[in-house]
């Protein structure tokens, strides 16, 4: 920790879709409580978000929203695509905040998500071509797990998985590594809360990573507990292309936060939180898809270029 004068505008760093929010419950073609939380990621050359859906018992399911602009027109499958099945217990009290990434190795899609019942939340993970029909492949590692997703290429022949597990109250990011996408190991935490700083309760993985020249871009939320409430706010983070368990920088600072008033009021007040991105190659802009106060979801952009130069200063 350094004790230099910080003083940056975030504010240029992301800059929010005018017509935030992009989803609410109005959109929804059935009746729910809140929409928010999406992976998202480009699917036949559109624009795909798995939506966090909570319905009126309190539990959540996933379902698609597909436009082909990333912005507007968003067509919302009917059904719920990923619904909780008896057949899998951990799932009884509903599925939440999925992260896609696409993997070359497999030719599927992976989509991480917590599956939460009463033996608490843990991270499964379901494969599919085609966002309708979905291989559960099952719990990753124990309770409690969240926050968590693949990265798209191999380690060494090994499968790379960020997650946020909690243990003895401390909630830091962790890598662990298979070869199998089975069988779990070498884990090791990556970043961790800061105490005394605006990420010091509870650090967690926002999207997928980004494969970036420089390295892999991670955006995370961090959380401080006030006097009224949490307050979860984005961090930024970079780690070493070859060996992902080395971090390079890390912003002293966030650079998104709840402001907006939907971002500050809703379900739960004070949260903005980043579960999907899409990169454009051409303009080298990303596109972050964002649940705000646990009830709508919202889209911000950024340049690549502006986030990288902004961690390396
Ligand atoms: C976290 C997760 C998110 C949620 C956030 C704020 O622990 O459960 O799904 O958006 O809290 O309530």
């Amino acid at each position: 920790m350094t004790y230099k004068f910080v003083s940056h505008d975030h504010d240029s760093l992301f800059t929010r879709y005018p017509n935030n929010p992009i989803l609410t419950v109005s959109d929804w073609p059935y009746h729910v409580n809140s929409v928010f939380n999406p992976g998202a990621i480009r699917y036949n050359g559109k624009y795909l978000l798995l939506v966090r859906v909570e319905d009126k018992r309190g539990f959540s399911h996933l379902n698609t929203a597909i436009s082909d602009d990333g912005k507007t027109n968003w067509k919302i499958s009917k059904n719920p695509v990923l619904y909780p099945t008896e057949k899998y217990m951990e799932e009884q009290w509903g599925l939440e905040d999925p992260r896609i990434v696409y993997m070359k190795d497999l030719k599927k899609y992976a989509i991480t998500y917590v599956s939460f019942s009463k033996g608490g939340p843990v991270i499964s993970l379901a494969l599919t071509e085609n966002f309708r029909r979905f291989r559960r492949m099952g719990i990753l590692l124990p309770p409690e797990d969240k926050d968590a997703c693949l990265f798209p290429i191999k380690f060494k022949g090994r499968y790379a998985l960020i997650h946020r597990p909690i243990i003895r109250g401390e909630a830091h990011i962790w890598i662990s590594f298979s070869p199998d996408l089975k069988h779990w190991g070498d884990h090791k935490v990556i970043l961790q809360a800061r105490p005394g700083s605006w990420d010091c309760h509870r650090v967690g993985l926002g999207p997928q990573p980004i494969r970036t020249k420089e390295g892999w871009l991670i955006i995370y939320h961090g959380v401080r507990e006030t006097a009224s409430g949490s307050i979860y706010r984005v961090g930024l983070a970079l780690f070493d292309l070859v060996d992902p368990t080395k971090l390079i920088k890390r912003s002293d600072e966030w650079v998104f936060g709840p402001k907006k008033p939907y971002e500050r009021t809703g379900d739960v007040t004070s949260v903005t939180f980043p579960t999907g991105v899409i990169y454009h190659e051409e303009t080298k802009e990303i596109y972050m898809y964002y649940g705000a106060a646990d009830s709508s979801v919202c889209l911000a952009f950024a340049k690549l270029d502006r986030l990288l130069d902004y961690l390396k200063n």
